[in-house]
C-alpha cells in the first residue's frame, strides 16, 4: 500500500523543543520517503480562547517554522486547516458516530478542561472528531505524533472501523508513528507534565529562544536528588529528560552521554546540553528569519498546499455524502 502522512501543531504558540523533537523534526525525515500533508491546525487552536490577532500571526510563524525545520513544499503540502473547509464537515458527521463515553475518556480533555473549570467551551469535547476528520479525510496510513496524541489517534482507528462497519469501506485505519526516545518532552520546571505551548515560559524552550535566554531556562531546570547523568526514568525523571534532550540534539545516545558526564556534576551537563540546544536551533533560527521576511512566498506555499488538499478532500467528500445519504443525487 502506498503510504500517506498527516500531522499538524496548532498555532497557539512558536513551536517548543518538545514539538520539534517529538513531531517536526520526524516530519522532515519522513517527507522524503512518503506523501506527506501538513497542516497548521487552526480549528483546534480555538478550542480554547485565542486573541484573533495573536492567532493569525501565529498562523504565518508556524508556516514559516514549517520551512525552517526543513519541510519542502516540492515534498509535502503546506496549508492551513480552516481554509479546507471539508474538515468540518468530515468532523460533524464523525462526530454524529462518537460516543459520549469515548470522549470523556480523553486525558487531553481531562487535563485541559481541569485548567479551564467553568470555561469549558463544547469544542474542547469533541476536538477528537475534529482530529479523526482531519487523519481520516486523505486516507492517511501514518500518523508522526507525540505520545501525547497516541489516544487520539486511536479513536480516529476505532472511528474509521466503524464507519466502514456502518457504512461500507470509506476510510483507511491509519498507524500512529511515535519515536522511541523523545515522544513526551517534559516541562523543564516539573518532569512530570509534558512541555506545552501553553505552559509558564520557563517550562519551554520555544524554536525562537535566543542564547542567554535557553542558557538561563536550562540552568534553572529541576533536576533530581541524586547528582550523576545516569538515564533512569523513574528514579530520575528531571535528568532523563534532559538527556533526551541532549540525545536529539547531539545525536549521542543514553550510554554515550553518561560516559560523558562521569564524574561531573549537573552543572557542567547543563552547561553542555544548552550549548548543544542553541547549536541545533541556530540554523532553524537563521532560516525562520528569512522566512518570515518573505509573507509573499508564504503565502504561495500555503495557496499551493491548500488546493492540493482541497482537491484530495473534495474527492474524498463526495464519496462520505453518497455513503451516509447526505443531500441530493
Ligand atoms: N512535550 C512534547 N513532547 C513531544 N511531542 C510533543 N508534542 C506536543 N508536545 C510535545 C507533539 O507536537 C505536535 C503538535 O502538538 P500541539 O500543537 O498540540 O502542541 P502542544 O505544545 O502539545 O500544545 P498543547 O500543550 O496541546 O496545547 P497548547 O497549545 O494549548 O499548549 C503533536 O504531534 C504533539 O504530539
Amino acid at each position: 500500500m502506498k503510504e500517506l502522512l498527516f500531522s499538524g501543531v496548532q498555532p497557539t504558540n512558536v513551536p517548543h523543543i518538545g514539538n520539534y523533537i517529538g513531531a517536526l523534526k520526524q516530519w522532515a525525515e519522513l517527507q522524503h520517503k512518503h506523501r506527506s500533508l501538513f497542516c497548521i491546525v487552526d480549528l483546534h487552536a480555538i478550542t480554547v480562547p485565542q486573541d484573533p490577532k495573536k492567532l493569525r500571526q501565529n498562523i504565518l510563524d508556524t508556516a514559516a517554522v514549517y520551512l525552517a525545520v526543513g519541510l519542502d513544499p516540492k515534498r509535502c503540502a503546506i496549508y492551513v486547516q480552516s481554509e479546507v473547509p471539508e474538515h468540518v464537515e468530515l468532523s460533524w458527521i464523525l462526530g454524529t458516530i462518537m460516543k459520549i463515553s469515548e470522549l470523556e475518556r480523553m486525558t487531553q480533555f481531562k487535563d485541559k478542561s481541569k485548567k479551564r473549570g467553568e470555561n469549558v467551551g463544547v469544542g474542547l469535547f469533541t476536538y477528537p472528531a475534529l482530529m479523526a476528520a482531519d487523519i481520516l479525510l486523505y486516507d492517511t496510513t501514518l500518523v508522526p505524533v507525540g505520545e501525547d496524541q497516541m489516544q487520539h489517534v486511536e479513536l480516529a482507528r476505532t472511528i474509521a472501523r466503524r464507519f466502514n462497519s456502518n457504512f461500507g469501506d470509506t476510510f483507511t485505519v491509519p498507524q500512529p508513528l511515535i519515536q522511541k526516545v523523545g515522544a513526551r518532552i517534559m516541562a523543564l520546571d516539573d518532569p512530570k507534565v509534558k512541555m506545552s505551548k501553553s505552559g509558564a515560559p520557563v517550562s519551554f524552550i520555544s524554536l525562537t529562544d535566543e542564547p542567554d535566554a535557553i542558557l538561563k531556562k536550562i540552568m534553572r531546570a529541576v533536576t533530581d536528588s541524586g547528582k550523576d547523568v545516569v538515564y533512569d526514568t523513574v528514579k530520575q525523571p528531571a535528568i532523563s529528560n534532559l538527556m533526551t534532550i541532549y540525545h536529539h540534539a547531539t545525536g549521542k545516545n543514553m550510554k554515550e552521554i553518561e560516559n560523558e558526564f562521569t564524574g561531573k556534576g549537573y552543572g557542567d551537563f547543563k552547561a553542555a546540553l544548552a550549548d548543544a540546544i542553541i547549536a541545533m536551533l541556530a540554523p532553524i533560527q537563521t532560516k525562520l528569519n528569512e522566512y518570515k521576511k518573505d509573507p509573499t512566498e508564504l503565502g504561495r506555499i500555503l495557496d499551493a498546499g491548500r488546493d492540493a488538499a482541497s482537491k484530495l478532500a473534495g474527492e474524498k467528500m463526495k464519496i462520505v455524502r453518497e455513503r451516509v445519504g447526505l443531500g441530493r443525487s
